[in-house]
């Protein structure tokens, strides 16, 4: 099979990239190693950036998000239970939108039903080859059966744990990573958000969140040791831990239920350069991870996506390399402040090991001035709701 972009990866950086290119009449395949129910079932990011929502509306995928999405003019912080508000709308006349990224990509899969978009689900032993010629192709297996895919230009869209990545040359590529030390404990449930707006809790226990997916779906977080086993955490110990790390009014309005979620995430800071290795480009979780303090990865995948398509669109159209070029270097200066401001978050929300006393009252201080200075809620509304592209 020979197409023009082969996509290594069945997430929303492959499919919408495949979807966008498809627009422009550019053809392309993706390759994914799950099954569409796997890719279908996994709960992850739930705050889209103002830029992600005029792209996925931009490009015929916005309608029912518009319809079941919530848009959010704010957000709250709190520190030791007590909450303020920051207002994006009246501080950078912006806002973010709710929206499971579970949601996007069931969009994304229903987009490519209605267009016969070619997706090979439960790939096995990619190999990839003449990243460096005009004659590159891959190797997979599917069902014990050999198969090659000639391409012009591959997209690594296959994740942190993919095999992109790991096909550049060491002496090529340097890596940037921070791995903390504490993951989020995560939980969905049928019950009603206890506020209209998500709450970042700070407090001397750990980091607290309370997000949701709609009117009857809640999702919430609060930081637990990495190495902890789900069955320390039945529902009751969660709740009630949660309860002791928000704001002392949104204590007394949760309403708790059973969980129909559980899991413990880690949290890393990664980031990987260039972005390009010939005709290899790295896109999404391929190239960077950031720990979802910042809301940032889905968010990040998709401004990749744009300047890969972009580029792809300038070669194929115009017959200019010029975006090509440039990739990795636009691309990486997005997802570097990113990946500072989903550090800062990070490090000013959480509780570290060895954390002394003065440790939280900089952090407390930290929140105080955020609370009290114009300035500085501009500055976090800026990036919260995103950079430019
Ligand atoms: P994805 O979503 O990881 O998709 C990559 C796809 O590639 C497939 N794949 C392969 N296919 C073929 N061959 C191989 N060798 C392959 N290896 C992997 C995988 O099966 C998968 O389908 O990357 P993409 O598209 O770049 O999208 C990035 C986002 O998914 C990611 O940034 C966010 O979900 C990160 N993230 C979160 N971000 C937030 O903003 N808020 C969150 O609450 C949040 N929670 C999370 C997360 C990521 C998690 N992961 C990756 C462990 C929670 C989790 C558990
Ligand atoms: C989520 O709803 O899953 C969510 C929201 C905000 C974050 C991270 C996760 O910063």
């Amino acid at each position: 099979m020979r197409t023009q972009v082969a996509i290594i990866g069945g997430g929303p950086s492959g499919l919408l990239l495949s979807h966008l290119l498809d627009q422009v009449g550019i053809d392309s395949v993706i390759l994914e190693k799950k099954s569409r129910n796997h890719v279908l079932s996994r709960v992850r990011a739930g705050v889209l950036e103002w830029g992600t929502v005029e792209m996925l509306r931009n490009s015929g995928l916005g309608s029912r998000m518009d319809k079941e999405g919530f848009i959010h003019k704010g957000t709250y912080l709190s520190s030791q239970n007590k909450g303020f508000r920051v207002d994006f709308q009246k501080l950078v006349k912006n806002k973010v939108m709710v929206y499971g990224q579970t949601e996007v990509t069931a969009d994304l899969y229903a987009a490519s039903d209605k267009r016969s978009r070619v997706i090979i689900h439960d790939v096995e032993n990619i190999t990839i080859h003449n990243v460096q010629t005009e004659s590159g192709y891959l190797i997979y297996h599917k069902d014990g059966t050999e198969y090659r895919i000639d391409w012009d230009f591959l997209a690594g869209c296959d994740g942190f744990h993919g095999v992109s990545r790991k096909s550049i040359p060491v002496n090529i590529l340097k890596e940037y990573e921070r791995v903390y030390p504490f993951g989020w404990l995560g939980v969905l449930s049928e019950t009603p958000p206890v506020s209209d707006e998500l709450i970042y809790a700070n407090h001397s226990r750990g980091f607290a969140l309370c997000s949701m997916r709609n009117k009857n779906l809640s999702r919430y977080y609060i930081q637990a040791p990495v190495s902890d086993s789900l069955d320390k955490w039945d529902d009751k110990t969660f709740w009630d831990e949660l309860k002791k790390r928000i704001p002392e009014e949104a204590a007394d309005n949760l309403v708790t239920g059973k969980s129909i979620e559980k899991s413990i995430a880690p949290l890393r800071s990664f980031v990987a350069n260039p972005m390009r290795w010939g005709r290899l480009f790295l896109v999404g979780d391929a190239a960077h991870i950031v720990p979802p303090t910042g809301a940032k990865g889905l968010n990040l995948a998709v401004s990749d996506v744009h300047y890969l398509f972009e580029a792809l669109k300038l070669y194929y159209l115009e017959k200019s390399v010029e975006g090509i070029n440039r990739y990795s270097e636009k691309a990486s200066e997005r997802v570097w402040k990113a990946v500072r401001f989903s550090w800062w978050m990070t490090t000013q929300l959480h509780r570290f090991p060895n954390q002394t006393k003065f440790d939280q009252q900089i952090q407390e201080s930290e929140l105080k001035y955020l609370e009290e200075s114009n300035a500085a809620q501009a500055v976090f509304a800026e990036n919260y709701v995103g950079l430019p592209y």
